[in-house]
């Protein structure tokens, strides 16, 4: 078969994708459910075949991998990328093959009444999962998890054990999110026979495998399925609405109790569905807003279901953040207070690991970002772990939180089969992340060409969609279009805009950048009277090169644009503009090209998280933005290693640090 056929194979797999069923409630330990991590070495084998069909032609999950024939160690979670020597693995393009034996608990095992889940963290791009040779999942698009009921596979021979395979194809086409086009080409006298590559409309490799963790775990046989928690404030009373879905139509019943961090009960509820009134609330609040920022309550969830069999009861517990979120005129509130956004865009990017989840990693960024003053992130150009997410939660860092819309330029990338997929994404991300008080607003896309006539239609659906999943946030995409020309603007809550003066246009020209970033302020405020996010600006810069006065990729430079751009953003952050995050926390890989110089160098740290100039500069601007506009006596130390905030009065009697009025 040819690429182009089995292309096609693929696409038509695709197109059947299960709709959403169920929650996905993070697998956490309780009283009543266990998880078993699957981290570690499998075995993997990519299918370098003409057609890349070898591996269903042969049926490569029937029998062990290796009986197939010579595979590697691949470390999980981990992208294969650039795990070896080989570049043909690094640019591999099609499917490979993830295989381990995984012992399952006798406890497990041997008890009917045990419920066992197979959970995929990340799968990039398109997935498929057997369970000792049985098709049991199948699941597009790679930053979202999915799961699998194996019970009834992993009991079938108790003792025994059990293999878990996993093909993953990270093709892209005009219609997977993010999209991207496989080109064949045909001229004889310039390349091979069948020669094809993946040609894609965004600027971060295509890392490809299982990035995230895959894990086993248990509920019981009648289980908490999911929950939906929203919240409100009251003068000093938190409200927290709750709904719960169960797996059991039986009787049952639901207990809720509301633990502080005391652990004290606050508040009890009981049903599927109530509100919870917490007195004299402690509300959470983005870092360096409040002396207490990131405050989180624990619902304990209880579900008692009166079996033939006995009484069976699953427990569930959900950190819980009560915050407001709103765009009142031209500001965005957080618990009534004018929240200015001053943080970074990130990628879920580092050395040899790829896309891989890492803890080191993940603990190292946010220790960079309380270093640097940062109060927020988007989740540039895809949702990140949950893990990751967990975390803004426990130390205040707000997130506007994107799918992988990114790279939609072809205009097949606006018709009824994408937009349907995107509307999908989007369930699932939402049903994923809504219970995060650190997400605050969805962003469906980044630059879209979103002055393409079908864009109109496409994201008013797209952003409809979006707020009926979740009246509660506000929703946005990032635009790099011209403003009288973006027809997806009407429908945003927020303005989030992408520019680069004096980079991909002015080459060198530092002084343009001033009036032209005011004037487009300007253009977009005249227009559409939204609250305005620069949610992108920013300069490549190689760590070491300085060059006085500023020429471009040197250190200077780098510093030189963000100053610019800094004098026209203080000139309106009084007024509508809300915030700021620069391109990028940190360098990031990319597809090869002669305007990239081994990945994308806009980090304002290197891709091993070192400081460049850029990061001191911007520290400083980030502590006096937080000394003028968040809780003044916080503001005034850094307090990014401590564990415990300092209490106001201690901050406030060490006395301010600089830059307090
Ligand atoms: C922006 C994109 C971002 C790129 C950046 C750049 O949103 O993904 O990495 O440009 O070129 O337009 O550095």
């Amino acid at each position: 078969m040819a690429p182009g056929l089995w292309l096609g194979w693929a696409g038509a797999l695709w197109a059947g994708a299960l709709a959403l069923e169920g929650g996905m409630l993070y697998p956490r330990e309780s009283p009543s459910r266990e998880r078993k991590d699957l981290s570690g070495l499998w075995d993997f084998r990519a299918d370098f075949s003409e057609d890349r069909n070898q591996g269903f032609r042969e049926r490569w999950y029937q029998k062990p991998l290796r009986e197939s024939g010579p595979v590697l160690d691949m470390p999980v979670p981990a992208s294969f990328n650039d795990m070896g020597q080989d570049y043909k693995l690094r640019s591999f393009i099609g499917w490979v093959w993830y295989e381990r034996q995984v012992v399952v608990p006798q406890s497990w095992a041997q008890n009917p009444g045990t419920r066992v889940m197979l959970r995929i963290g990340s799968a990039h791009y398109y997935a498929i999962v057997w369970v000792n040779g049985v098709h049991v999942a199948e699941h597009e698009g790679g930053h979202l998890p999915f799961e699998a009921d194996v019970s009834r596979l992993v009991q079938s021979n108790p003792g025994e054990l059990s293999r878990i395979t996993v093909a993953i194809n990270n093709t892209l086409t005009p219609h997977t999110l993010p999209p991207g086009i496989i080109e064949h080409k045909t001229d004889s006298s310039r390349y091979p026979k069948n020669y094809f590559v993946q040609s894609t409309n965004f600027d971060f490799f295509n890392y490809a495998g299982l990035h995230r963790p895959v894990l086993l775990y248990t509920t019981p046989s009648f289980y908490i399925d999911d929950i939906t928690i929203t919240t409100e404030v009251d003068g000093s009373t938190g409200l927290v609405n709750y709904e719960v879905a169960v797996s059991s139509s039986e009787y049952f019943e639901l207990e809720l109790l509301l633990w502080d961090k005391a652990g004290t009960v606050v508040a009890k509820g009981a049903g599927t569905q109530g509100q919870l009134k917490v007195p004299n609330a402690q509300l959470w609040w983005p870092y360096l807003m409040h002396e207490q920022p990131a405050y989180l309550y624990s619902l304990e969830v209880t579900l008692t279901v009166q079996t033939g069999a006995g009484i069976v009861s699953d427990v569930y517990t959900l950190p819980v953040g009560i915050r407001t979120v709103q765009v009142v005129n031209s500001r965005f509130l957080i618990n009534g207070k004018p929240f200015y956004f001053h943080g970074v865009n990130k990628h879920e990017d580092a050395d040899v690991r790829g896309k891989g989840f890492d803890w080191a990693l993940v603990m190292k960024d946010f220790n960079l970002l309380r270093w640097l003053g940062a109060n927020s992130f988007r989740t540039s150009h895809y949702p990140y772990a949950e893990e990751v997410m967990q975390l803004c939660d426990r130390y205040g860092i707000v997130v506007i939180d994107e799918c992988p819309g990114v790279g939609i330029i072809l205009p097949e990338s606006f018709g009824n089969i994408s937009l349907n997929h995107h509307l999908e994404v989007m369930e699932e991300l939402v049903r994923r992340d809504k219970n995060h008080p650190s997400v605050v607003m969805w962003s469906v896309a980044n630059e879209p060409v979103s002055s393409l006539k079908s864009a109109a239609y496409y994201f008013k659906t797209l952003i409809t969609h979006t707020k009926a999943l979740d009246p509660t946030r506000p929703v946005t995409f990032v635009s790099n279009a011209k403003p009288e020309l973006d027809l997806g603007a009407p429908y945003v809550d927020v303005i989030c805009i992408n520019s680069y003066y004096s980079w991909y246009h002015d080459f060198g020209h530092l002084e343009v950048i001033r009036l032209q970033a005011n004037t487009n302020f300007e253009i977009w405020y005249k227009l559409y009277q939204k609250p305005i996010i620069q949610t992108e600006y920013g300069a490549d810069s190689i760590p070491g090169f300085h060059q006085d006065p500023p020429l471009m990729f040197s250190e200077e430079y780098h510093k030189s644009v963000l100053q610019q751009y800094h004098l026209a953003l203080d000139q309106k952050r009084k007024d509508y503009v809300i915030g700021e995050l620069i391109w990028n926390f940190a360098d990031f890989m990319t597809d090869q090209s002669p305007l990239r110089v081994v990945g994308n160098k806009k980090g304002i740290f290197t891709r091993q998280r070192q400081p460049k100039e850029a990061a001191f500069l911007l520290k400083e601007r980030y502590w006096r933005i937080a000394n003028e506009t968040m809780h003044p006596c916080l503001a005034a130390i850094p307090q990014y290693l401590e564990n415990q905030p300092l209490t106001k009065e201690q901050n406030c009697l060490s006395g301010p640090k600089g830059f307090l009025p």
